[in-house]
């Protein structure tokens, strides 16, 4: 049963047990409506404390019903008999108190949290908003602009700051049931949730403009909106009718495209190591890991691991780089500390488990050691020959290269079973997407290291096979092309970047790739030059830039030119560049509509995708939508370029 009772002087406990995340689902949706008529029913019970097992408070509704016909008991029905309840009911909350789970607590009389606990309603992440009177309830017992920036944004807050504006009514670090019944008594003092007023401390000029700003950075999603407008319904509104109103704003999110997208994405980004899971072998724990190489990429890999809690020995080609690889790795770590990510103490126990220096020989004790030195093959086959005689023969070898043959990489060293790929992606310490690249030969062992590291270090760890680019940067080079073909065609940068950031995508490809720098990818083609099918289409217009020296935002001048803040605007130079190159291919220029540069992209990167699919480089064509959320920044609300094709 996932919903126990137990009476303990005169006060009821209700304990869900629904593992993982106790779920609301309809078995602990009637198990709590049983609870409600038998406490109710019994005059030796004088109030009710409700809490979990396992480790977390309710997270939410279960997801996984979304897709079905709602099924009673339904939870708004629920928390309303819970909150008119005679009995008073206590929520008990550890973990995490999310969605549903928040709006249960907030239902109750009192709310009690462990100090390590986060609430939060974060159903705007799923293309939805609190369907069980979450919108109506959180701006009486918090100021509306909180209330407002927890519904809109889907972000969760730490219990201290939920103790601090009003949200729960005591924190403990000590027994959280044991407090819990003791306080129990006190919760008859506290009114019902629903009769409170709103909270009215939030100026309506600071509301409306707080409300411009997620407006403007929420363009084009359903679900923020409509927590605007519930928001609004809850301050103006009867609560009654609020709460209506907000049913019935959540029962069609549910059912539009936006939020089945959100859920897609959800799901596939939990289930990318699906295909391994059954043959994951013993990992070799890591504790400590070598980094080769302080650039951007090695200092922000050294920063993940070690706010991870995992000791770091980064080495350099001499003590110069090693300084500055260091003061990079500590920048970040201090930019978290001011922003409230790290406690000081915790700061600087990471700094003490952080060591830089220019001796290969001070990795020896690493369990694992990844290279991030330059993308040149030969570089990085020199290091991993160095550490074929350094390292502990267990020790696992990662190169994070971004698209070289990392076979051929572990076939260079001693133990090519012990080599494998993790592709980070910058900045590496925020990007959560890790491309794990699994070359021929590499042992059980290895691969579940590497993914119980980028588990360790809270990524979204990917499985790709060995090709030109692995999925990330096969799938941008597929749908750059396109582009670039367009820019021949008809179009401009400006354009296709428009195209692109109206259909969601928070930057052009263009303004994207000026930011990255022109001269990377110019470098790619130029190493691919050899191999090109002399047959395929190809465009010049970016070498012809890169050529004259400009690589983008770096140099000042790129697809765009960029004023003294780094402001794009249109290069006359650069269109100038691409007629006189349409001209010289006898391409008659024509008008490519914004509906069509979409077509064309979309269909370039699900071509594309079939055949990464088709070669195994991909377990599934999920993976290739989380790859392309998560590295590119597809919008989440249309699902990726696979679901969307599926979708059409
Ligand atoms: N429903 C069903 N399954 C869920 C789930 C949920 N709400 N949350 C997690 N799971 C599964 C997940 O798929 C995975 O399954 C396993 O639990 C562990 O998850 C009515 C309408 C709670 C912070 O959006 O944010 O309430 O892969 O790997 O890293 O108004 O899960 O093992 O088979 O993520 O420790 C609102 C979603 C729902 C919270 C834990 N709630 N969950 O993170 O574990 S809508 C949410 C999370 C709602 C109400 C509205 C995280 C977590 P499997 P995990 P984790």
């Amino acid at each position: 049963m996932p919903v126990q009772i137990e009476i303990r002087d005169r006060i009821a406990v209700v304990t869900i047990d629904n593992p993982p995340v106790n779920a609301m689902s309809r078995a602990v949706r009637q198990g709590l409506s049983d609870a409600i008529t038998q406490t109710e029913a019994n005059p030796e019970i004088t109030a009710v404390v409700v809490t979990c097992a396992g480790r977390t408070f309710v997270a939410g509704a279960d997801i996984r019903e979304f897709g079905k016909p709602p099924q009673e008991p339904h939870l708004p029905d629920l928390l309303d008999r819970i909150e008119g309840a005679r009995k008073p009911w206590i929520a008990a909350i550890h973990g995490n108190a999310l969605g549903g789970g928040l709006e249960l607590a907030m239902a109750c009389r009192f709310r009690l949290a462990s100090a390590t606990a986060r609430l939060g309603l974060p159903e705007v992440t799923l293309g939805l908003i609190p369907g069980a009177g979450g919108t109506v309830r959180l701006p009486r017992l918090v100021p509306s602009d909180k209330a407002l920036e927890m519904i809109a944004t889907g972000r969760p807050i730490s219990a201290n700051i939920a103790h601090r504006v009003g949200l729960i009514d005591a924190i403990t670090s000590g027994d959280l049931l044991t407090t819990a019944l003791e306080l129990a008594h006190q919760a008859d003092t506290v009114s019902p949730t629903l009769s409170r007023p709103v909270r009215s401390e939030t100026s309506a000029g600071s509301l409306n403009a707080q409300i411009a700003n997620i407006q403007t950075r929420t363009e084009g999603q359903a679900a923020p909106e409509a927590a605007i407008l519930a928001l609004r319904n809850a301050l103006t509104l009867p609560p009654t009718d609020a709460l209506k109103k907000e049913r019935d704003l959540f029962l069609s999110l549910k059912d539009g495209p936006q939020s089945g997208a959100m859920r897609h994405i959800f799901f596939a980004e939990r289930a990318t190591l699906q295909s391994i899971r059954e043959t994951l072998a013993d990992p070799l724990p890591v504790q400590r890991v070598g980094i080769v190489g302080g650039g951007t990429m090695g200092a922000g890999i050294a920063a993940a691991c070690l706010l991870a809690g995992i000791a770091v020995s980064l080495v350099e080609r001499d003590t110069e780089a090693a300084r500055a690889g260091a003061n990079r790795v500590t920048a970040i770590l201090d930019n978290s500390l001011k922003r409230g990510k790290l406690t000081k103490a915790t700061h600087n126990e990471r700094l003490e488990a952080f060591h830089a220096g220019d001796q290969l020989l001070s990795l020896a004790d690493a369990d694992l050691v990844i290279e991030a030195v330059f993308e040149d093959i030969s570089v990085k086959k020199d290091v991993l020959a160095q550490l074929d005689h350094i390292v502990r023969p267990e020790t696992v070898l990662a190169t994070n290269t971004s698209y070289l043959d990392v076979s051929a990489i572990a076939a260079s060293t001693q133990h090519p079973e012990r080599v494998i790929g993790l592709h980070f992606f910058a900045p590496a310490h925020i990007m959560k997407l890790l491309e794990i690249v699994t070359p021929k030969g590499l042992s059980a062992r290895t691969l579940s290291t590497g993914v119980t590291l980028a588990k360790q270090l809270g990524k979204i760890p990917v499985l790709a096979g060995v090709c030109d680019g692995f999925i990330a940067n096969r799938m941008m080079s597929a749908y750059r092309r396109e582009a670039e073909y367009m820019l021949e065609d008809g179009a401009l940068p400006w354009q296709i970047d428009h195209a692109m950031e109206s259909f969601g995508f928070p930057m052009g490809l263009f303004r994207m790739q000026d930011l990255a720098g022109l001269d990377i990818s110019w470098a790619m083609r130029k190493r691919q030059a050899a191999t090109r099918d002399p047959a395929q289409r190809y465009v010049e217009v970016g070498d012809l830039l890169c050529g004259a020296g400009h690589f983008g935002r770096k140099t000042g001048r790129g697809y765009y030119v960029y004023d003294d803040v780094g402001t794009p605007f249109p290069s006359l130079e650069a269109e100038a560049l691409i007629h006189a190159e349409s001209a010289r291919k006898g391409i008659d220029r024509r008008e490519i509509s914004e509906s069509e540069i979409m077509d064309r992209l979309l269909t370039a990167m699900q071509s594309e995708g079939r055949r990464i699919l088709d070669e195994g480089i991909a377990s599934s064509a999920n993976d290739i939508d989380v790859v392309m959320v998560n590295a590119f920044g597809f919008p989440r609300w249309k699902g990726g370029p696979m679901y969307c094709s599926a979708s059409d």
